[in-house]
């Protein structure tokens, strides 16, 4: 069983998803959604440095395939030990070493020298920011952590009403997210509650979540996962441009010069497809001076 949520009839496996260890991934059978899933529901999905290489694998896979235009990031549940759900409680403190997290299970030993150290799951926050598809996260329990700030990260978040628990312990346990897990969800609730929620780091059920303003929707445990999918079957109706166009104009005025890249990237795309730019190569390519008489100064 992948998660008491996971309904077997509504997914197939993501290509390469049957070598991951920490995750799972599946994609729905129209080819429009991607279930992306922490998959270590014993330690409430906390991520080590491999689950991260596998998650940040499964989502680029997941930006790069065409069909796909909305992603749900999860956590399986629940632990077969206590019956606790999660959606992820970040980083494995188990293996967390003076020099950062290791990329050995066990604490003793760093593993790869070159890849101690590495908070890589801010990599995948970039590739969550700055991928053109909508990224909702799915949470069926804890948010904590460094789970905290991917669910902060994430397009939409919806949550599980009886389980769906919000907790930002960076600050109990010396490992702090002073990026977008902070600054940005300061954006979306108010500069008080953010530096509440991090400094007092109190727990939150997913109604007062929702209040602040971090969460979109909570809806019964059981209809978890048909909701989060019914939110990303709506996307998978509207405009891949105009969704593409309108995330990386949400993220601009928060991404300075980066998130004018982004946008402008897309603009120079759209740009390539007109008869004027078409002009403009043209005239190159044939040596002669650009027409741009049929081309007015539009206002
Ligand atoms: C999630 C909490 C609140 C759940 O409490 P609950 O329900 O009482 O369960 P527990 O009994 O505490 O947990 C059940 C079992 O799971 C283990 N466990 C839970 N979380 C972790 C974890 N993060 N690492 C390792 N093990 C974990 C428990 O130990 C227990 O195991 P057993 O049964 O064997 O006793 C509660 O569990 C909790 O508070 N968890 C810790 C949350 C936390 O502090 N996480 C780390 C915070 N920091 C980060 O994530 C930053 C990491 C990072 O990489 C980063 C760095 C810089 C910038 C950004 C980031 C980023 O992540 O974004």
């Amino acid at each position: 069983m992948v998660s008491e949520l996971f309904d077997p009839a509504e997914w197939v496996l993501a290509p390469g998803a049957d070598a991951y260890t920490d995750i799972t991934a599946h994609v729905s059978h129209d080819g429009g959604v991607a279930r992306i899933a922490f998959d270590r529901p014993e330690v409430r999905n906390a991520f080590r440095p491999h689950t991260v290489d596998e998650l940040y694998r499964a989502l680029d896979i997941a930006r790069q395939d065409p069909r796909i235009g909305a992603v749900l990031l999860t956590g399986n549940g629940p632990s077969a030990k206590d019956g606790g759900w999660a959606f992820c409680s970040g980083g494995d403190q188990r293996i967390r070493g003076r020099d950062g997290y290791k990329y050995s299970d066990s604490a003793d030993s760093v593993g790869d020298p070159a890849r101690a150290g590495r908070l890589h799951i801010l990599e995948v926050q970039r590739l969550i920011r700055f991928m053109p598809k909508v990224v909702i996260a799915v949470i069926p329990g804890w948010a904590a952590g460094g789970g905290h700030s991917l669910h902060i990260v994430c397009d939409l978040s919806i949550s599980s009403a009886e389980h769906g628990r919000f907790k930002q312990t960076d600050a109990d346990v010396g490992s702090f997210d002073a990026g977008y897990g902070s600054a940005y969800m300061a954006r979306q609730t108010g500069q008080k509650i953010a530096r509440e929620v991090f400094f007092l780091a109190e727990e939150y059920s997913a109604q007062r979540a929702y209040e602040m303003g971090s969460v979109n929707r909570v809806v019964p445990h059981a209809e978890l996962e048909r909701e989060a999918l019914k939110m990303a079957r709506t996307v998978l109706t509207k405009s891949p441009t105009a969704i593409r166009m309108l995330k990386f104009a949400f993220n601009a005025v928060d991404d300075g010069m980066v998130g004018q890249q982004v946008f402008a990237g897309e603009a120079t795309r759209l740009a390539y497809g007109t008869d004027e730019a078409v002009e403009g190569r043209d005239s190159f390519l044939e040596k002669r001076d650009p027409d741009w008489s049929s081309f007015p100064w539009h206002y």
